[in-house]
């Protein structure tokens, strides 16, 4: 991997990454990227952040530096719903703290983050005064009604389950339907979202509203890039713990060619390659080792992994198809993979959840075998060795209408009503729609319907599986929720769901 540091001494065309302002950086120094809890207005840092984005919403339009012109950079290019979510807005707030360093002066400048599992409350330094006294101010809807960002979208059940997951695709969003090759045109099209972005990712766009709600305006509300320094830090904190990015050639390889700016306004091109850590970027996280230590435990064993890898393989061959029924994928010493598919015209609203039954023609407990854990591993070596996973993919999926729906999940509840609440255990998660404007009028039109991962580890484990009820199919349920007065603006409708079992 290429180091920051390794450019200068290099030379070359990829000496434009670090503009001219940072010095420091250029002798070998990283920085903190601290938490804005507890910084006052004149915390040096977010006084850097203030003068520079003052700076660039007072460049002409000719500077692509310009607020706005950089801001269209998100809306030109950001990948959201696949492997290339995290690598691409990790490079984006590269290109953001090289351009304060260089209009602010503070040539060791580091990104705040705002770490939303630790302080619900938006942060004050971006919601005090208004536009004219403070230039971190952006008129925020959901800030106005007295933001509370609820335990279900980014407390520490929500955050551990995120970094328990057992690789690369099952953390950040998965590679696009069919990808073959490291092509720029697959930088937008549709994988599956996943946990960490279709939950406090996308909730916290929709929460705080106003722009930040809307991919193509996202980024010119200063917050944007606290809340996205904060998933990068997770990423960073999963990786800390012992978990290993795609090694895969089309996700390393990619290159994101005339995307970014250096700190200097010229062009920055970066390879995903060189994003995967972040001290060689030239940051690193206060505190990055023990967020949320008490309850994550180790990495999965390699058998997880190699399970993973071959299921990964097969859709990548294409030898899954999308036809429905259930197919099994024989490993050489570990066992079976199952992939059982229906399709679905059902469709789910505020008033009416959708219940998708998918055959899988034998129970969890014989697919799994007795021995199996379902769920996070814990640090017993045996109990690494039989964990098992089971996803719900649900495919080209028609969205809400109204883009504040909020979709909860379930898995084979038996009696579903509008009025379920969260703490049944039959509960998954809840997914937010941030994006879904642009998989509705398809922004890059070819870029596939929506796709999401959910993991039914955790709540078949809590009703019993694979012991349990024994029960030849799994029921996903959809309850969207949306304040509208009309339930139908509500509706969801996945064209297709899949149960992996793993
Ligand atoms: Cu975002």
């Amino acid at each position: 991997m290429l180091d920051r540091r390794a450019f200068i001494a290099g030379g070359g065309a990829s000496l434009a990454l670090l503009g001219t302002g940072s010095q420091l950086i250029a002798q070998g120094t990283t920085v903190t990227r601290r938490s804005v809890r507890g910084m006052t207005a004149n915390d040096p840092d977010l006084a850097a952040m203030s003068r520079a984005v003052a700076a660039m919403r007072a460049l002409p339009r000719s500077d692509p530096r310009n607020w706005t012109r950089f801001a269209d950079i998100h809306r030109n290019f950001c990948p959201h719903g696949n492997w290339y979510f995290l690598p691409w807005h990790r490079a984006y707030l590269v290109s953001f703290e090289e351009i304060v360093r260089e209009l602010s002066g503070k040539a060791d400048f580091a990104l705040p983050y705002w770490n939303w599992t630790a302080d619900r409350a938006f942060p004050a330094a971006f919601s005090a005064g208004d536009r004219s006294s403070n230039p971190l101010f952006h008129p925020r809807p959901g800030v106005a009604r007295g933001l509370r960002l609820a335990d279900d979208m980014v407390g520490p059940q929500v955050i551990s389950r995120v970094m328990q997951s057992p690789d690369f695709e099952a953390f950040g969003s998965s590679r696009p339907q069919g990808q073959d090759s490291a092509a720029p045109r697959w930088q937008r099209r549709a994988g599956s979202r996943t946990e960490l972005e279709f939950n406090p990712h996308d909730g916290v766009h929709q929460s705080i509203g106003g722009s930040m709600a809307v991919v193509d305006l996202a980024s010119r509300d200063p917050v944007f890039f606290l809340h996205h320094a904060n998933v990068d830090r997770l990423w960073s904190s999963w990786n800390a713990r012992g978990n290993a990015n795609s090694s895969e050639a089309i996700w390393r390889n990619f290159a994101f060619s005339r995307n970014f700016l250096a700190g200097d306004g010229s062009s920055w091109d970066v390879r995903v390659g060189e994003l995967n850590s972040t001290p060689a970027l030239g940051y690193r996280y206060d505190g990055d080792d023990s967020p949320f230590a008490a309850d994550v435990a180790m990495p999965v064993g390699d058998q997880v992994l190699e399970r993973l890898r071959t299921y990964r393989r097969a859709v990548a061959s294409g030898l899954l198809g999308s036809t429905a029924g259930v197919r099994r994928i024989d490993i050489p010493s570990l066992g079976s993979v199952y992939v059982a598919s229906t399709d679905n015209g059902g469709i789910g609203s505020r008033d009416k959840p959708l219940a998708v039954n998918v055959p899988l023609h034998r129970t969890l407990g014989e697919m799994l075998g007795e021995e199996s854990r379902l769920g996070p591993p814990s640090g017993d070596a045996t109990d690494r060795r039989n964990r098992r996973y089971v996803f719900a993919f649900m495919h080209d999926i028609e969205l809400p209408l109204d883009p504040t729906t909020r979709v909860q999940t379930f898995v084979n509840c038996a009696e579903l009503t509008p009025q379920t609440r969260i703490d049944d255990q039959s509960y998954a998660t809840g997914v937010s729609l941030f994006g879904s404007e642009h998989s509705r009028h398809g922004a890059p039109a070819d870029s596939g319907g929506a796709s999401l991962c959910i993991d039914l580890s955790q709540p078949l484990a809590r009703m019993g599986q694979p012991r349990g009820p024994r029960t030849d199919r799994l029921t996903v349920q959809l309850l969207p929720r949306c304040e509208s007065n009309e339930a139908h603006v509500s509706n969801i409708r996945p064209r297709r769901v899949e149960v992996v079992v793993l």
